[in-house]
């Protein structure tokens, strides 16, 4: 296994050479490294809300359901900003084949072969193969210190709108790759409109709000592979962030490591093989004027098994601005200061996302 070179910026080529020490620049500040204990039941010091978030029967978007369904979301998105989704209408075997397809490229694949599809590292969230989600590194002088690469590689995959999709930037390998992606693209821009309606329901806004102000729908996803790590309570596979768009729908394997923060503690988020966890992000957070907060999360890893999960992200295009909804301003003051995505989205890959830095950067008071 070659370890030099492009193929050392891989973290697969690092976990498979068998280093037993994470190098330096993964080497988390104390106060960010994970407390490695599977926390999927209440402890002591929390007893606002249930210990995992809760899972919301959509009933197949059944109309004489709706206002049960509505009322649920309300209550997710207020306690927990995330919530999962079963009866969603996806398809179990599409959710597994799309886990099979990127486990197959990323095990099984070369990592020559894998590099051939490498992303352009000097932009951000460009499309492809990569390891380093942002353009900072721990050396570069804008670095205030806390940013530290995660033990993740990926592949973002841009489908929507169509005139981004080009599935021959996608592996090629499975063969039946590039049909899962653009299947599972498809269905995951329904279900995240058909949500989209729902959360704006559920704040007394007209079904359509959410995606009226969003206006045409960005959507990528990141499939992540964490390998295993030799020390991974020194480790984050990702750090903590909120996703900066409108909402992001995630799939993860049965190994488990996602974590949300939930009253100030870190909370890991159970695999459940036919759920679609539902995450909001920071626009939703700006348009509801604070009501609904974007979930900040982050990904551990362990030390004998590799994880998968597949993100699939939901943003508005670059040039449009995002401000609080003049219905839900006139109840209070406007909490967010306008913004246009674009430079949101340059301020979050220049700056690290530190948590929940960039959002907060735009509150008034
Ligand atoms: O791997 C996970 O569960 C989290 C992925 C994620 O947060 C992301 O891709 O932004």
């Amino acid at each position: 296994m070659e370890v030099g070179g492009e193929a050392m910026m891989r973290v697969q080529a690092l976990s498979e050479a068998g280093v037993s020490q994470v190098p330096p620049p993964y080497i988390q500040l104390p106060h960010n490294r994970p407390q490695l204990k599977f926390n999927t039941s209440s402890t002591s010091n929390n007893n606002q809300s249930s210990s995992i978030p809760p899972v919301i029967d959509l009933f197949n978007f059944k109309p004489n359901c709706r206002d049960l369904v509505r009322e649920s979301i309300g209550r997710a998105c207020r306690e927990w900003g995330a919530f999962h989704v079963t009866s969603h209408g996806i398809p179990t075997s599409l959710l597994d084949h799309i886990k099979a397809a990127g486990l197959s490229f990323f095990k099984h694949c070369p990592i020559p072969d894998k590099l051939k599809y490498s992303c352009n590292p000097s932009s951000f969230a460009s499309e492809g193969y990569g390891s380093r989600m942002l353009l900072l590194g721990k050396d570069d002088p804008h670095n205030e210190g806390n940013v530290v690469l995660d033990w993740r590689d990926y592949f973002d995959h841009h489908t929507f709108p169509l005139s981004r999709r080009n599935p021959s930037r996608w592996p090629h390998f499975p063969p039946d790759y590039r049909e899962i992606v653009a299947m599972y693209a498809d269905q995951m821009m329904t279900l995240a409109q058909k949500l989209m309606g729902l959360i704006s329901e559920s704040l007394g806004l007209r079904s359509s709000y959410i995606e009226d102000a969003v206006g045409e729908l960005y959507q990528n996803i990141t499939i992540s592979y964490y390998p295993p790590c030799p020390q991974p309570e020194l480790t984050l596979g990702l750090q903590s962030h909120s996703d900066m768009g409108a909402i992001t729908l995630l799939i993860q394997d049965d190994v488990g490591g996602l974590q949300l923060l939930n009253h100030n503690r870190w909370v890991t988020v159970p695999p459940l093989s036919n759920a679609i966890l539902v995450i909001l992000a920071d626009q939703t957070e700006i348009m509801t004027n604070g009501k609904y907060r974007s979930a900040q999360h982050r990904a551990i890893t362990n030390a004998t098994q590799s994880r998968l999960s597949v993100a699939t992200f939901h943003d508005p295009a670059k040039a449009t601005k995002i401000s609080p909804a003049s219905e839900l301003v006139e109840e209070s003051s406007p909490q967010y200061r306008e913004v246009v995505y674009g430079d949101y989205v340059s301020s979050w890959y220049t700056k690290g996302p530190d948590g929940k830095r960039n959002i907060d950067s735009l509150l008034l008071n």
